[in-house]
């Protein structure tokens, strides 16, 4: 398998955390997408989204989005639980992390790092929706060591990858203990070493 992607981009760490843990084999092919590396002809030959991460397969095939290639390579392991309704819950939380948490959380990361931009000129908006989202966060890991279910799954791998770099987009996460704590248990078990400045 032959990875495609930014190393800081949390969309595309998401997909290397999983195939790691999971022991697979692959090759992490570098795009550089400030360079328009994800609109060549080439690139879009396997996925027309022009965005990373994109997946191809053994068998010759392509996957882009980086949660349906985290369901894909998670299938019959312990990450994706077979029954229906965990799934579901799983799903719940992929939806709502695309929606309702990256677009807040990775896109003032990249505001601050990428662009270099002091946290006061951070769009309230976004700012109110990234405390909602972590705060959603906090409340639900108050009582539960994992997002869904009693173990590691896609839905923590999804979260952790953005979640763990929050406080570069100007994000306190030490006054949220259980979501520091789940970051903590969630990194151990993927070998990631802790995420600096946290
Ligand atoms: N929903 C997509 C988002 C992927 C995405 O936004 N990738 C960014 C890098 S983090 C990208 O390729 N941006 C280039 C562009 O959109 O033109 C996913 O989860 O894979």
């Amino acid at each position: 398998m032959r990875i495609y992607g930014d190393l800081n981009s949390g969309n595309c760490l998401k997909v290397k955390y999983a195939a790691d843990f999971l022991g697979l084999s692959y090759d992490f092919v570098p795009v550089d997408i400030s360079k328009g590396e994800a609109r060549t002809p080439e690139f879009l030959a396997m996925s027309d989204m022009a965005q990373v991460p994109v997946v191809a397969l053994d068998d010759g095939r392509f996957l882009a989005q980086s949660n349906a290639i985290l369901r894909y390579l998670a299938r019959g392991t312990a990450l994706l639980p077979e029954d229906p309704y965990l799934q579901a819950k799983i799903d719940e939380l992929l939806f709502w992390e695309q929606y309702s948490h990256e677009p807040y959380i990775a896109v003032l990361r990249f505001h601050m790092v990428y662009l270099g931009k002091p946290s006061e000129t951070r769009d309230p908006e976004k700012v109110k929706r990234g405390e909602a989202a972590l705060d959603l966060m906090e409340k639900r890991l108050s009582d539960r060591q994992f997002l869904v279910g009693e173990a590691l799954t896609v839905a923590d791998i999804a979260l952790l990858a953005y979640t763990r770099l929050a406080h570069e987009g100007g994000f306190d996460l030490s006054s949220r203990p259980a979501l520091s704590a789940w970051i903590s248990r969630c990194e151990r078990l993927l070998a990631l070493p802790p995420a600096k400045g946290r």
